[in-house]
């Protein structure tokens, strides 16, 4: 089965890559149908009227003092002119443009002409521009892009017009279902990049570690143009070449592996990474690429996950791509200090909550050695609908594609905190797209996330068809709020409860408490920076609990969340969830030290 996937662009002897950054135009769309402000794709906005300036990967919402753009929701224009170099002329290259994620139905245009669409606000796409060139004037390219969610969207979302003289004439109420501010635009890095006429499309893989030692590389590669022979070769991280072969598809061995690891499983061998170089193509202009290789075996029961053999116990937080200023924009300055933050933590693993997450980020935590369990856009889903179902397949199947190269990821996410799963129309979904997810990648489990309490009949829920059962709990927090007392009671009984019912590993998904960095109360109060802490002490030895009972089902521990974070405005929030162990700008509330000391003795680092 071949799921949809495109390769993230590298540069390489046969490849150049270029970053469309810097500043683009910007506008405000005045239509729910892009197609109706036609004069703006084939003319430069300079010559119409007014436009912004707007940074290039970012989104647009917090870049200036204008509540209407902060909030808005529709179409947006983006546009930015650039010149080809004359060595990208067709007779030697194909030239594409690459966009990382556009939020969240996007058309773009070249010199005029539509290049194409794409639905899906945090996931990679790409069309091939090498006809529509022009090399002797700028080339003019301009983006749509419309955030505007429904319900057959992933997240859904709804736009009400209240039909009452309380509101003015035309009032829209619009919002989506999650509690994470919908930040909006071109997210993620615009790429420009080549390869030669004949080349390397993609490379399907997957690389496990069989009979304790080996290991075995499973690869497909996919090329365009009469490529004759694919050469593969295997290098060490020393570079030394340790496998090759000559084939398009075939397998490749490594006696005496050295197998990838996450942080806290391998005292000298952390993130282990092999170089696989393909070159494919006629000797003069061949093209050759670059791709990341670890080797480990995932495996899974009713009782746990195994990596490369061995138990897993998950210590690590659900995230957020959320900082000041670019939202969620993508910034490798921001990528690098939470990945410093959370080897300083001692975590173990993140969940892409509430969707996948930049490419950029997933090779990074790879080579740092961090699981990530990687989270579809489906948060919060209330109705359900087939078209709902089909979009939910095709974002899966993209996803799964884009992200199922990495040694890293251990675990699909397929929703988080759908609401009455019970109800045979959510059953029903659920099992198709469990399955799905199995048919697209056997090689991982599946897990699915709840915000409900525990069900007391597995044959009457969605959660039966799933490998690994997510617990969202708020203990002590939005039930028996500030009865810190209950938590030690309450929290064993139930993951207990879970596991009984389902037969299968239960992994709390998140659990915290808000609070304000630098607020003091004692005794511990909701909010404080004490309580926090004191919540997470109740919480550790809750998880004691259960780790040191005969049952044996519990796969780890997560904290929502990794750093405070934006959310739309409402009155049980200050503008943020706090839930953060670090704060927005990534500074460290008391609460991390706590957290830190546990997840540094669970990753035996000192
Ligand atoms: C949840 C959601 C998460 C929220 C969190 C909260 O259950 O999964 O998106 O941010 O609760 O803080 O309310």
């Amino acid at each position: 089965y071949r799921v949809q996937s495109l390769l993230f662009p590298v540069e390489t002897e046969s490849r150049q890559l270029i970053q469309l950054g810097d500043l683009w135009h910007f506008k405000l769309g005045t239509n729910e149908t892009a197609d109706l402000d036609t004069s703006w794709y084939n003319r430069s906005f300079q010559e119409i009227d007014d436009y912004l300036e707007m940074p290039v990967p970012s989104s647009f919402n917090d870049i200036g003092m204008n509540a209407t753009i902060r909030d808005h929701v529709g179409w947006v224009w983006y546009q930015r002119s650039w010149f080809a170099p004359r060595a990208w002329s067709r007779d030697h290259n194909r030239v594409f443009i690459r966009f990382g994620s556009v939020h969240y139905w996007a058309k773009v245009w070249l010199n005029g002409i539509l290049l194409g669409e794409h639905k899906g606000g945090h996931l990679p796409f790409e069309f091939e521009i090498t006809d529509q060139l022009i090399f002797d004037k700028p080339n003019l390219l301009t983006v749509s892009a419309n955030n505007r969610l429904d319900g057959s969207t992933l997240p859904q979302g709804k736009t009400i017009y209240p039909n009452s003289s309380l509101y003015p004439e035309g009032y829209s109420m619009y919002s989506h279902s999650c509690d994470y501010f919908d930040y909006s635009g071109i997210n993620r890095p615009v790429y420009l990049y080549t390869t030669p006429r004949t080349y390397i499309q993609d490379i399907n893989f997957s690389a496990d570690v069989i009979h304790v030692t080996q290991g075995r590389l499973i690869y497909d590669i996919v090329t365009k143009g009469d490529v004759g022979q694919c050469s593969v070769q295997l290098y060490d991280k020393q570079g030394n070449l340790v496998a090759e072969g000559s084939m398009c598809k075939g397998v490749l061995r490594v006696d005496n592996v050295n197998p990838w690891w996450p942080i806290g499983m391998s005292q000298s061998n952390v993130a282990y990474l092999y170089t696989l170089k393909v070159q494919v193509g006629p000797k003069s202009d061949s093209d050759i690429f670059r791709q990341s290789v670890g080797f480990r075996t995932i495996s899974w029961n009713n009782e746990g996950v195994q990596i490369n053999g061995h138990p897993l116990y998950i210590h690590g937080f659900g995230m957020h791509e959320d900082s000041n200023i670019k939202g969620r924009g993508f910034d490798s300055a921001v990528m690098m200090r939470d990945i410093n933050l959370l080897q300083w933590v001692g975590a173990n693993a993140i969940r892409t909550s509430h969707y996948p997450y930049a490419e950029e980020t997933m090779a990074a935590l790879e080579r740092h050695g961090i699981l990530v369990i990687v989270e579809s856009p489906g948060c919060s889903i209330g109705s359900y609908n087939d078209q709902l179902l089909q979009e939910h397949k095709r974002i899966l199947d993209k996803m799964i594609g884009t992200h199922r190269t990495r040694a890293n990821v251990i675990m699909w996410s397929i929703a988080n905190e759908p609401t009455n799963t019970t109800r045979p129309d959510a059953v029903n979904y659920f099992k198709e797209l469990a399955l799905y997810v199995k048919e697209l990648d056997p090689t991982r489990p599946s897990i699915l996330i709840t915000g409900e309490f525990a069900h007391m009949n597995a044959s009457t829920s969605a959660f039966q068809y799933v490998d690994i059962i997510g617990v969202n709990r708020y203990a002590s927090w939005y039930k028996d709020s500030g009865k810190l007392a209950i938590v030690q009671t309450q929290v064993p009984l139930e993951m207990v409860l879970w596991h009984q019912t389902f037969n299968k590993p239960v992994l709390i998904t998140e659990y915290g408490a808000g609070s304000i960095s630098g607020q003091h109360v004692g005794p511990a109060t909701m909010w404080s920076e004490d309580y926090h802490v004191q919540l997470c002490r109740q919480y550790f030895r809750a998880f004691d609990t259960i780790l040191h009972s005969n049952e044996s089902f519990f796969l780890g521990e997560m904290i929502w969340n990794f750093i405070d974070f934006k959310t739309p405005q409402e009155y049980i929030r200050p503008g943020l969830c706090v839930k953060g162990v670090f704060t927005r700008d990534r500074q460290p509330k008391v609460a991390a030290y706590e957290v830190r000391e546990r997840y540094c003795r669970l990753a035996n680092i000192e």
